[in-house]
């Protein structure tokens, strides 16, 4: 009941509370020894009560025109984990609440009303953990901050069978089959006591497959963006932007190898932060490439993923990429400073990735980009304007990067298949897979959906060969004339750019982050394409992001950058998904039921 009407995710304060002062105070349960016996004292308690009641109806009415009830509760389309925190803290609803909320919500549009198919399974064992968290909660406070937050996470990311749930990165070809082990970053969020809500659609393979629409699976189908029907939602982490963009869940997981968070979190008016290498731990991911997979928060808020982010990285001896990160995990929550830009050195890499023939940039992004750069210097930065990769041209017509992925996809997919415990498909390797395909075009190659020259491709790599050490020699050099060439020749502190297209791959090779967050919309008169057999890109309204690059675990120094955007412009709450696309199911439809 104490609670204050709740801000919007996007403005939370630049200094938000630690956890220990995250406590709401709760109305004192009554204790008979205590209880009042005084006349006067009853009275004088029962004013209280009356003024506290009546502030609390007075600021639901003026706040809400829906009137008062609906108001303590936050809207599920745009809360915070602090939000949801605060409320779980003050007893206005509980974790089971979330859950049944979010599998109401995921039931209206996932498969119903406009098949967004964001989801591909729901957790049967979520409303017993939430009880457990529930009870925990009350009895010996919270863990951490996502204690009782429901998260979703992309289906390339191993759960413990015992759960209920599969892990197959959408490739019916791991039905049924059983994990060794919980990934490491899903035994952090077990940990931090996350609820695993379910499992995210994605481009199957996480886009390793061969030339596939972005968002398709065998087991999910083809995914949308809630933005406009039939919407690219781009990928391959389509599913967990798309659950994050209407509030299928409080926040979302999702991978990147080259552009999968930072590309669908571009699609759908989210906040997505793909970590350095090595800053989480990809174990029990499946795997395309161990030099460039990554594992990243995919929220409607920097603030929401700098909290996901300070729980789900650090070391993990199952992954010794991420024995090489500095020795403490930064609070990433210390990143969110509105002033982060004031004084800072940007730099703008024009040069190809702003003239991207092969994704190329629309006159609206490069327009609001323009508009971008203006608020940036606004907020105190220095622009450096054009900041060109040496290694730019040469780098998009680099074969390494492939050459290198081809082979390490098939060496760590077959560890993959053969680490599993069990896998009812009958599939343990990748010859295996291919074939699994071949003879089930029912459930992996319907019309439309048929290629799978990207694994044949790898299939056809020869290991750790001469080829292979050539292309990842190239790869380092050409990232030394990249991003830090650049950094330090104009001493900056960032790159910028709109965040669809190629500028991901500089970053990828070497394992540098990215964090995007929304830049604007497509206008109303854009001209759809094809972009796939279901699919449309671009769409009216369609939402497109902003990216900040930086070297090597810059991570903390990029939320910062982003968050000071993101609060000048909260750009994310300009326009919503159609209204079909939004979820109508709220917490005060689950209270008491
Ligand atoms: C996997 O999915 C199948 C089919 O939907 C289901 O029967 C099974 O319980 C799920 N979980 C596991 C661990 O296999
Ligand atoms: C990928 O598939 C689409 C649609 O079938 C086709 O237009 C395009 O040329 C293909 N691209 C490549 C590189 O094969
Ligand atoms: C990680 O371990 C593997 C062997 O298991 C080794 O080949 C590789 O070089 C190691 N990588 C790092 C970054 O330490
Ligand atoms: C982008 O390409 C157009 C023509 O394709 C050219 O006129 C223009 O100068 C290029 N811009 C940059 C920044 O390279
Ligand atoms: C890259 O490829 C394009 C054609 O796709 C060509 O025009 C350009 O010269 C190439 N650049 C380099 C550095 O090889
Ligand atoms: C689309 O609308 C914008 C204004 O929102 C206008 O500037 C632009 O010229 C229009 N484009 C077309 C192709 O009509
Ligand atoms: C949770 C959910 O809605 N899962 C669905 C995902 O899509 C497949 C294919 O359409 C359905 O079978 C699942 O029920």
């Amino acid at each position: 009941m104490g609670h204050e009407t709740a801000s919007s995710p996007l403005w939370t304060s630049a200094h938000p509370p630690a956890a220990d002062n995250l406590k709401v105070p709760t109305v004192p349960h009554q204790d008979s020894k205590q209880s009042y016996r005084s006349h006067t004292a009853r009275l004088r308690w029962l004013a209280v009560v009356l003024v506290l009641l009546y502030i609390c109806l007075f600021r639901c009415f003026l706040s809400n025109p829906s009137g008062p009830g609906a108001l303590a509760l936050p809207d599920l389309y745009e809360a915070s984990v602090l939000e949801l925190q605060a409320g779980l803290d003050a007893g206005e609803f509980t974790s089971v609440h979330l859950v049944k909320a979010y599998f109401a919500r995921i039931e209206e549009v996932n498969i119903n009303g406009p098949a967004l198919r964001a989801v591909i399974e729901l957790n049967p064992s979520a409303l017993k953990q939430a009880a457990v968290l529930d009870i925990e909660r009350k009895l010996t406070g919270k863990r951490s901050k996502l204690h009782g937050i429901p998260i979703l996470l992309k289906d390339n990311i191993a759960t413990l069978a015992s759960d209920g749930m599969n892990t197959t990165a959408g490739s019916f070809s791991l039905l049924g089959s059983i994990v060794p082990e919980d990934a490491g970053v899903v035994r952090r969020l077990r940990k931090s006591g996350a609820i695993i809500l379910g499992k995210a659609n994605l481009s199957e393979f996480s886009h390793a497959r061969g030339n596939l629409s972005s968002g398709w699976s065998g087991r999910g189908g083809q995914s949308s963006s809630a933005y406009f029907p039939h919407a690219d939602p781009c990928g391959s982490s389509s599913g967990s932007g798309i659950a994050a963009s209407i509030g299928l869940a409080a926040v979302t997981l999702g991978t990147e190898t080259d552009g999968s968070i930072t590309c669908p979190s571009s699609h759908n008016n989210i906040a997505g932060i793909k970590p350095t290498l090595g800053l989480t731990s990809r174990a029990g991911v499946i795997p395309i490439t161990a030099h460039q997979d990554t594992v990243g928060p995919m929220t409607r808020s920097l603030t929401d993923g700098a909290i996901v982010l300070s729980i789900i990285a650090g070391k993990d001896l199952n992954d010794n990429y991420t024995l090489a990160q500095p020795p403490v995990v930064p609070d990433f929550m210390k990143a969110l400073d509105r002033n982060a830009l004031k004084g800072k050195r940007i730099g703008v890499p024009r040069r190809v990735f702003m003239n991207d023939t092969i994704t190329g940039n629309h006159p609206s992004i490069n327009l609001a980009f323009e508009d971008a750069l203006l608020t940036i210097k606004a907020l105190g930065a220095t622009i450096v304007d054009p900041a060109d990769l040496p290694s730019a041209e040469e780098l998009i017509n680099s074969t390494s990067e492939t050459t290198v992925a081809m082979v390490d996809l098939k060496v760590q997919l077959n560890e993959y298949f053969q680490a599993l415990q069990e896998n009812p498909s009958g599939v343990r390797s990748l010859t295996d897979l291919i074939k699994f395909n071949e003879d089930n075009p029912a459930l992996e190659k319907p019309t439309g959906f048929e290629d799978q020259s990207a694994l044949e491709e790898a299939e056809a790599t020869n290991g750790f060969d001469a080829a292979y050490f050539a292309a990842l020699e190239n790869n380092r050099d050409l990232g030394r004339r990249g991003i830090d060439f650049v950094l330090q020749k104009f001493n900056l502190d960032a790159l910028v750019a709109p965040a669809r297209g190629r500028i991901t791959g500089p970053a990828a090779i070497v394992g540098y982050p990215i964090v995007t967050v929304p830049l604007g919309f497509y206008p109303e008169n854009v001209t759809s394409e094809s972009a796939g057999p279901e699919t449309v890109y671009p769409a009216p309204g369609l939402p497109f992001g902003l990216s900040f690059l930086g070297t090597a675990f810059s991570d903390f120094d990029l939320i910062g950058f982003g968050f000071a955007y993101e609060q000048e412009t909260r750009t994310r709450l300009a326009r919503k998904a159609f209204p079909a696309a939004i979820p109508k199911t709220q917490l005060k439809d689950v209270i008491g039921k």
